[in-house]
């Protein structure tokens, strides 16, 4: 499964894939060879009905502590432009399933933007987020200067920005960027528990879940809510709520299809 140069896979139990960052030396800096073979694995993982959920981490140090500096300085102004990366974070905001982050160490520039493409972020109490590309002279380019400001609001994203400062996972946990905060050796397994509980769900109803929640951000909210209206009478023709439903009655665990 491991022919991945920048990434380790590991199935966990059946439902939940987990790719670990694995470039510890550059505090897994995401060259744009990692953002091709994370997207590969969740182009894969989006055909797998097997696969119902996707856990991201890194490793002790750091989630990720940015772009490829050392690749990014390389670039012109028309190279950047041209750059396919916008494409791989593209396809990584795309994917349809529940992906989680397991943020431990820096989660810097381009990591913290990769936490802010989880759905869901679980860090360790010793987690360093920020986004100092204005020490670089720049400024973030994957989303940092959208998404953050649209999750935490405009005082701390302005303040995170503007000054590169890091925070720490409480403050990120009380800005709303991140769901909880855990002890920094639990923060992967209760990432993938979380990740269990969720991949036990319908997956028709996560996806759509999903899909009308990332909706607010581009969505009035009455087209919000017609979206959301929409999906939520799909659903009503699905197997999985007519098993929801009888196993709620039947006090049992229903078992999910994704039909
Ligand atoms: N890219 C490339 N290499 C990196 C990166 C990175 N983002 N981060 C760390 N490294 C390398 C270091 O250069 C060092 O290499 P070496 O061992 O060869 O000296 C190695 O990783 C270990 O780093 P440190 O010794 O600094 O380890 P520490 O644990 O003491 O510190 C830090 C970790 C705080 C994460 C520190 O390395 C740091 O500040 N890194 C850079 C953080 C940063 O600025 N991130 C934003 C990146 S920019 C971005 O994401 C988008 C815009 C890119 C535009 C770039 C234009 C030039």
């Amino acid at each position: 499964e491991n022919n991945f140069q920048d990434i380790l896979i590991e199935r966990h139990g059946s439902a939940v894939l987990h790719i670990a960052l694995n470039r510890p030396d550059v505090r897994n800096a995401l060259r744009n060879h990692t953002l091709l073979e994370i997207t590969r694995v969740l182009g894969d993982a989006e055909m797998d009905d097997s696969i119902r959920a996707v856990v991201i981490s890194g490793n002790g140090k750091a989630f990720a502590a940015g772009a490829d500096i050392n690749e990014m300085a390389q670039l012109s102004a028309i190279d950047t432009q041209l750059d396919v990366r916008p494409q791989y974070w593209r396809a990584i905001a795309g994917f349809s399933k529940p992906l989680l982050a397991a943020v431990n160490g820096y989660a810097l520039g381009a990591g913290c933007e990769m936490l802010m493409h989880a759905d869901i972020a679980i860090a360790g109490r010793g987690a360093k987020i920020g986004q100092p590309e204005i020490n670089l002279g720049t400024i973030p380019g994957a989303g940092g200067t959208q998404r953050l400001i649209r999750t935490v609001g405009k005082p701390l994203a302005m303040k995170m920005v503007l000054s590169g400062e890091f925070i720490s996972a409480d403050e990120a946990l009380a800005a709303g960027l991140i769901a909880e905060v855990t002890e920094d050796e639990a923060t992967v397994a209760r990432t993938l528990a979380l990740a269990d509980t969720i991949a036990a769900k319908s997956p028709l109803a996560l996806r759509l879940a999903k899909e009308s929640m990332l909706k607010s951000y581009e969505l009035g909210l009455d087209a919000g809510l017609q979206f959301e209206r929409k999906s939520f009478s799909l659903l009503a023709a699905s197997d999985d709520r007519r098993e929801g439903i009888e196993a709620f009655k039947a006090k049992r665990p229903a078992v999910f299809t994704g039909r």
